[in-house]
């Protein structure tokens, strides 16, 4: 017989306890191991209150398949309260990201044309690869000064312009310059606030804004100081642009060059000003700490396996070859680099949980779900789990590319219609970059440290990754 709901286990009953658990674990940087616990504990269903928040967890791969099955035709994913307390406080209009309903739909229908669709990615390639050529060159650049024939750094910094000036340069077709000596001091505003966005973003996952507001709290303020500076710097970008269209710059308008999506949407006249630049903006943010963070580990994997680094080296190497300078086509003979990143994606993703609100009631583990739950997949903790993935502890791009293994367990940037927007061009770029980078120099480890993941509202490194980069 199917169980009732309020028989699911879990500590749910007890909120108090809790709570306190929760601190006593260290609980905001900690809640991808919290959840590992979780599911060790109670097995592949549980729930869990912790202040407003209510929630039922799963952890296999075929109750995945059933809650995207019930996330109805406008998905909603857990609402980051903040984010949209800013928005709020500030007027500002919402993009996809915190847009619900038919306003979420229509908005994300005429942006996954110009963003991810399939057709796009031609237009992405040229842009990115320049990207990612000006990073070789300046990775050259740094080797030589060290006078060593080799470079020992922890890349984030790096990795953060690199992100921003591929995300920059898809969105307005221009080039930012972030990869030259001397960078925008704005630019570097903008990254960073990110990061303190993402981390001030934590504490207030459980507690409503608007009493922090009231409360005059620190983390509010700098919350929204760092939006602040994310909205300002992607506005100037937005109407820099905006300007040379109404200017009717014939750069801009040229049919033979990619102006940009930006540019595109403007001219495509489908969504209000308002609404363009609310998703470009959040595009814009959402393309520094995703990608970047996602390289900075898979660097470290493959610091950490060099015979795995040569054989991915020698495809790489190979497809050159065999496209003839195409690199469009380049892309497409790429099964292990491509594994690879979904791989990093299984022990290291940005997103700790995939969530929906189910819109019917719906049968989980033998236990009957309203409809209206918060379901949430434990993305990380589905990613290390032994009995999904064999010795999931060991980095191994080629379990990927076994027939029939995949089946809702390559969910890093999470599923259907609410998927990631910017995963087209994460995927180009992160691809590229790894060509880029196998093509021109070998990655070492400098010590045997091992790194965990801290979660930030994304998860990232929980100490700095150190690696030494020579040329070939
Ligand atoms: C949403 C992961 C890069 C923009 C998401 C979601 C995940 C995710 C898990 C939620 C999906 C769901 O609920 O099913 C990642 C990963 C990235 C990455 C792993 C890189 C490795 C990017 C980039 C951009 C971006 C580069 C912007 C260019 C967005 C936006 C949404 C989103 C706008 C919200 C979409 C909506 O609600 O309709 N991402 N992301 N992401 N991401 Fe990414
Ligand atoms: C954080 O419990 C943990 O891609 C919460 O590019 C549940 C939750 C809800 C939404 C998730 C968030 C988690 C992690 C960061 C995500 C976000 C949806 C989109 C966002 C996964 C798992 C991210 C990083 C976007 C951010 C774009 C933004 C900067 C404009």
């Amino acid at each position: 017989a199917i169980r009732p709901f309020k028989e699911i286990p879990g500590s749910w009953k007890n909120e108090v306890a809790t709570l306190y658990n929760f601190w006593k674990q260290d609980g905001f940087k900690n809640i991808h191991n919290i959840m590992v616990n979780n599911f060790n504990t109670f097995g592949p269903i549980y729930r869990e209150k912790i202040g407003y928040y209510d929630s039922v967890n799963i952890i296999n791969p075929e109750d995945a398949a059933i809650l995207f099955k019930a996330e109805g035709h406008y998905p909603e994913r857990f609402r980051v309260e903040p984010w949209i307390a800013y928005r709020d406080f500030r007027h500002r209009e919402r993009g996809v990201l915190l847009k619900d309903g038919e306003d979420w739909r229509s908005n994300r229908v005429v942006l996954n044309k110009e963003v991810i669709a399939p057709r796009v990615q031609g237009n992405f390639v040229p842009l990115l690869d320049e990207v990612g050529q000006d990073f070789v060159a300046r990775i050259y650049k740094k080797i030589e000064r060290s006078g060593q024939n080799k470079w020992t750094v922890d890349l984030h910094q790096e990795l953060f312009k690199y992100a921003l000036e591929s995300v920059g340069s898809v969105l307005y077709g221009e080039r930012f310059g972030l990869l030259q000596d001397h960078i925008d001091p704005d630019a570097q505003r903008f990254i960073d606030s990110i990061t303190v966005m993402f981390k001030t973003t934590t504490p207030m996952l459980y507690i409503p804004p608007a009493l922090l507001r009231r409360l005059g709290s620190r983390v509010w303020r700098d919350h929204m100081e760092a939006w602040d500076v994310i909205f300002n710097q992607a506005d100037r970008c937005i109407q820099n642009i905006y300007r040379q269209l109404r200017a009717g710059k014939e750069d801009t308008l040229d049919q033979n060059k990619y102006p940009g999506v930006l540019a595109n949407l403007l001219m495509l006249d489908k969504l209000s000003i308002e609404d363009i630049k609310a998703s470009v903006t959040e595009l814009m943010a959402g393309g520094v700490d995703t990608t970047s963070t996602t390289l900075l580990w898979t660097l470290y994997e493959l610091s950490r396996n060099p015979d795995l680094q040569e054989e991915l080296r020698a495809e790489v190497l190979s497809a050159q070859q065999t496209s003839q300078g195409d690199i469009l086509l380049m892309l497409k003979s790429l099964p292990l680099l491509k594994a690879a990143i979904k791989e990093t994606l299984r022990l290291h993703p940005v997103a700790v949980s995939l969530q929906r609100y189910i819109t019917e009631d719906t049968v989980m583990q033998n236990y009957q779900i309203p409809a209206g739950t918060l379901v949430q997949l434990g993305l990380y903790a589905m990613g290390r789990n032994h009995r999904i993935f064999p010795h999931p502890e060991t980095y191994q791009p080629s379990r990927w590319l076994k027939r029939d293994t995949a089946y809702f367990k390559s969910l890093g940037f999470g599923f259907g219609p609410r998927q990631c927007l910017g995963r087209r061009i994460a995927e180009t770029e992160m691809q590229l970059f790894l060509i880029h980078m196998l093509q021109n120099f070998r990655i070492e480890r400098q010590n045997k440290v091992k790194v965990k993941s801290k979660f930030e509202l994304i998860l990232v490194p929980d100490k700095p990754i150190v690696l030494t980069i020579r040329p070939l």
